[in-house]
């Protein structure tokens, strides 16, 4: 019949409930503000804009956040996208469809094209995370597939201008890369969040002392 034709979502995520999106934005912004003012970020400005060693870099008008803030599982494009329809029928992803649960935000990590939050998933929510996530990124990041699955979940807090959002998760496997390569970064400071390290190139990642737990559900956008 005519409704027997399942249609596939944009992507499927973890959405954060309204009531805890504006704390995120709020400690993500607060990051922001102190990072663009510290002396170590100023001796590496030119990471962020370009030659010019004078020009002031303010984050919060450096990233655009867009759409609602969440954290993909699968990016199907309207069924487009390779396993797309065997993601939409796993069993797991009808059984937790609508359900909520609670994401812990681990790290915060900001790169001259995207902001972004590292995700640590449970093992229950590593029933939703697709196989092939971390090896799908292997172009761009060969050692991806080498990383153990759900090192790509983050949320995308925020874009540089003309860059889309399938980058953060990119650049944060990038960062979880050279960890494992052993490159150890530069600490630079501690911080009142926590412990934040300079990997080069524009590459910050601030390891929260206290997880940011905010809760979550498991849904799909169809814009
Ligand atoms: P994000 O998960 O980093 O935010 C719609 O574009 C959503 O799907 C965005 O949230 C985006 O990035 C994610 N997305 C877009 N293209 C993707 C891809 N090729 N692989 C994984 N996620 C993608």
């Amino acid at each position: 019949g005519q409704f027997e034709e399942m249609f596939i979502p944009s992507f499927f995520a973890w959405f954060l409930l309204p009531s805890a999106k504006d704390m995120v934005v709020c400690k993500s912004m607060d990051f922001l503000r102190t990072l663009d003012t510290m002396e170590a970020f100023k001796k590496h400005i030119t990471d962020f804009s370009g030659k010019d060693e004078e020009k002031e870099v303010d984050l919060e008008q450096y990233f655009e956040a867009k759409g609602p803030l969440h954290c993909t599982t699968k990016f199907c494009d309207f069924g487009k996208a390779e396993g797309a329809k065997e993601y939409a029928m796993k069993p797991a992803v009808k059984d937790f469809y609508g359900s909520t649960s609670e994401l812990s935000l681990t790290a915060l990590f900001v790169t001259p094209r995207t902001v972004g939050a590292r995700v640590s998933l449970t093992d229950e929510q590593l029933l939703l995370w697709p196989d092939d996530a971390e090896k799908e990124a292997e172009s761009v990041v060969p050692a991806a597939s080498s990383l153990p699955p759900g090192s790509r979940a983050h949320v995308t807090l925020g874009c540089a201008e003309g860059v889309e959002p399938v980058q953060t998760g990119l650049d944060l496997l990038e960062i979880l890369a050279l960890q494992k390569e052993g490159q150890q970064g530069e600490t630079v400071d501690e911080m009142e969040l926590g412990s934040l390290t300079y990997y080069g190139e524009g590459r910050w990642l601030l390891s929260l002392r206290e997880p940011i737990c905010t809760p979550v559900c498991f849904s799909s956008y169809y814009q």
